[in-house]
């Protein structure tokens, strides 16, 4: 059995190879993407060969190639002339042998992951507040049996279906009546980057009106008064005029969240890519502590993990402030024990790095990295003010792309590795729930393709170290780095996992059951209470005004995956959603005037890009939406960051949106 190689749901499914076509089964259901992730195995499109410069070449000039001239950086510029790139996407063994390969054989500290793109808002509030990062510190299972869940800015109908069956009764907050606000009882439509508004206004009525659960505020949390006295100034009416949202809505909230008696609040990426994500999350993990729900069977706080590894992907060292095990590499504690499992001096482990947009800004640049190895992330379409960081991409000494598509970054690279794909090899993954699953290989792979590890394993060889390039050795060490750390995974075996149906971290040994609700008893803060965490609401970064009158919104179609290399080239996913479009609402278009179907032309103070105009009453009027499944989207997109997360503006910024006959004769006349 392997699990689908898209989402941190990690559905279970069987494939096998029936004359020459790839067979999905499954015993529970998949949605499109799902059924249809077998054709990338055999449709032609994937890479097959190395290649150099343009040119197929063996694998073993390929990687001396690398070697050499990660050598000659390395001497001329010194260690952190040399950066890694790693991807959510990844396995645990990839993920570790990555990080490991980044300290120990690059001696580089300059190391970063898209996850930073993801998680990074919402693991940096759950820290805060719980002084641990398990997304969803239980099992979705729990979900179904509470009275209602108040779902903010994630958007399950169409990034995570077979999810949606799971829910309870839904309070959704999204600027767009998407078809999981469809489902909700109450759909709250705030502008664009004003949910913490709306959690303090939320918090205000909750404390207002005596609702909140002193018991337990009392007995499990810290820091209660200095944040009830906060939002006392965030009275409805002012939170209206802020996010939009009627004053009644607010109260209907509350009610149903007071009158349910067990709920959850969860949240996902419309509400964490702001440059105050991690305050957001904090504001809803509060209203979550008032109302007792954190660390109780049943009820919660949860953050909906997006990529199929974006849990275990950022536990293990790809993250440029962490070592395995999720310690923090500017522990002393933390250096020294991962410095005795792989056999160097604690001192000779560098320091925390660049996060992720600010080490490809840096790229090329003076004092930057002047050569860069990408595993599992596609930036030039994903990555914020991406023509700017195709420039930096472009100016490099040295690209180098593991991938198993000629992505629009692997486009642009020196280097091209064609790498193994999830049915071809085996690795465990650590799904949304905490959950660590194992992907065993079912079809073998073509001749001239290598698997990750072994790509690192046979390049950290060539720079002088052994590493094992075995997915079973290598998630045996991940286990020893991991021992003792908060994402504890020394008790978790391929055996354990296949006959329990998946282990729970915190596993510390193997007569030890995995922990599937960490936080019932206490929580991992040093006094075992939950804290509460001031924080204020501020606007977005760039607000809309004469130039650029109207927000950009940006995020997922149901078809779609991501940067899209792997599903714009399958076929049927294509046919569902062929090409790039902005949403907009009737009125803004008619004031435009721009027809549903029109071409047009959106732009920013960091981009333009041209695509279809799609007409519909599902989104706000001061609003337009755009996938970023394209190139092109992230050319307007803001690169503001979190000052914790260091997560970019990713769903706000400001815009303006012409037909593209005016834009054109306007350039002519201009
Ligand atoms: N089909 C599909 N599924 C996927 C993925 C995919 O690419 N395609 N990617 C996976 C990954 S890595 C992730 S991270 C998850 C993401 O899963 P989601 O978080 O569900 O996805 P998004 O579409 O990015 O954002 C969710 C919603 O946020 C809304 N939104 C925009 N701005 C705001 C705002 O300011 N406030 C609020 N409250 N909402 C706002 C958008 O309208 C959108 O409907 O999906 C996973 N599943
Ligand atoms: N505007 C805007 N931008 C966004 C977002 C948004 O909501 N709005 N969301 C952000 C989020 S949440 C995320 S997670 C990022 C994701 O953005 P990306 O990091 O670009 O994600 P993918 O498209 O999944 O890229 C993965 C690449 O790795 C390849 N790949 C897949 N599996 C493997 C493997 O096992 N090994 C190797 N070597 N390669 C592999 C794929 O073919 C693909 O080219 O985008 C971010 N960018
Ligand atoms: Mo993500």
């Amino acid at each position: 059995m392997t699990h689908c190689p898209y989402c941190a749901l990690q559905c279970a499914m069987g494939v096998a190879l029936r004359d020459g076509h790839v067979e999905i089964t499954s015993d529970q259901g998949l949605c499109q993407k799902g059924w249809t992730a077998g054709e990338l195995l055999t449709n032609g499109s994937r890479l097959t060969t190395p290649l150099l410069y343009g040119r197929a070449a063996p694998w073993s000039a390929v990687l001396d190639h690398v070697a050499d001239r990660v050598r000659e950086l390395r001497a001329e510029h010194g260690p952190d002339a040399v950066a890694v790139f790693g991807g959510g996407g990844l396995t645990n063994e990839k993920a570790y042998l990555l990080g490991k390969f980044a300290r120990v054989a690059l001696g580089t500290s300059q190391i970063d992951y898209n996850g930073r793109f993801c998680m990074s808002s919402a693991a940096a509030a759950s820290i805060r507040a719980f002084g641990m990062d398990r997304g969803m510190p239980f099992p979705t299972s729990d979900l179904a049996g509470a009275d209602v869940a108040l779902l903010a800015g994630a958007n399950v109908a169409e990034t995570m279906p077979p999810f949606v069956r799971r829910l309870p009764r839904l309070i959704v907050v999204d600027p767009r009546r998407t078809p999981t606000a469809r489902l909700a009882e109450l759909h709250l439509q705030p502008t664009p980057g004003t949910d913490l508004a709306l959690a303090l206004g939320l918090l205000h009525l909750v404390v207002a009106e005596g609702l909140a659960d002193s018991a337990y505020i009392e007995q499990r949390t810290s820091g209660f008064e200095a944040v009830a006295t906060s939002v006392s100034s965030w009275w409805p009416e002012r939170v209206e005029r802020i996010t939009g949202v009627p004053v009644s809505r607010m109260r209907e909230a509350v009610q149903l969240l007071k009158n349910a008696d067990k709920a959850y609040i969860l949240t996902g990426r419309g509400a964490e890519q702001h440059a105050k994500g991690s305050d957001t999350v904090s504001a809803f993990i509060n209203l979550a502590l008032a109302l007792g729900l954190p660390g109780r069977t049943g009820s919660g706080y949860g953050c909906v993990t997006g990529q199929g590894n974006g849990q275990g992907g950022r536990e293990h060292g790809q993250k440029a402030d962490q070592l395995p095990g999720y310690r923090r590499i500017d522990d002393p504690a933390a250096r020294a024990h991962v410095a005795a499992v792989w056999g160097v001096e604690p001192d000779e482990l560098p320091g925390p790095g660049r996060s992720a947009y600010e080490l490809l800004e840096s790229l090329g640049t003076a004092g930057g990295p002047r050569a860069l190895l990408v595993f599992g992330s596609n930036p030039v379409v994903s990555a914020p003010a991406s023509s700017r960081i195709a420039e930096r991409l472009r100016s490099l000494d040295l690209l180098v792309v593991a991938d198993v598509v000629r992505s629009e970054t692997a486009a642009l690279a020196d280097v091209v590795l064609p790498v193994t794909q999830w049915a071809e090899e085996t690795g465990t993954m650590t799904n949304l729930e905490g959950r660590v699953i194992l992907r065993r290989q079912a079809l073998s792979r073509p001749a001239q393709v290598r698997s990750d590890l072994e790509v690192i394993a046979g390049l950290a060889r060539r720079l002088g170290h052994d590493f094992p390039s075995e997915p079973g050795a290598v998630f045996d060490e991940l286990r020893r780095a991991s021992a003792g750390g908060v994402a504890d995974y020394a008790g978790i075996t391929y055996e354990r996992i296949e006959a329990e149906g998946g282990v729970f971290w915190p596993c510390p040994g193997e007569d030890l059951a995995g922990t599937p609700r960490p936080m019932l008893d206490r929580f991992a803060t040093p006094d075992g209470r939950a804290r509460f965490v001031p924080v204020e609401h501020r606007p977005a970064v760039e607000e809309p005004d004469e130039e650029y009158p109207i927000y950009l919104t940006t995020g997922r179609l149901l078809a779609h995956y991501q940067s899209g290399a792997q599903t714009r080239r399958i076929g049927p996913l294509v046919d569902a959603a062929p090409e790039p479009f902005v949403e907009l609402h009737p009125d803004l278009a008619e004031q435009l005037g721009i027809a549903n179907g029109d071409l047009v032309r959106a732009s920013s103070r960091r981009g333009a890009v041209e695509c279809v105009a799609r007409v519909t009453d599902a989104i706000r009027r001061d609003t337009v939406f755009m996938p970023f499944h394209w190139e092109g989207a992230n050319r307007l997109t803001n690169p503001a960051l979190d000052p914790v997360s260091r997560m970019p503006e990713f769903k706000v910024c400001a815009v303006r949106l012409e037909r593209r006959d005016d834009a054109a004769s306007g350039v002519e006349a201009g």
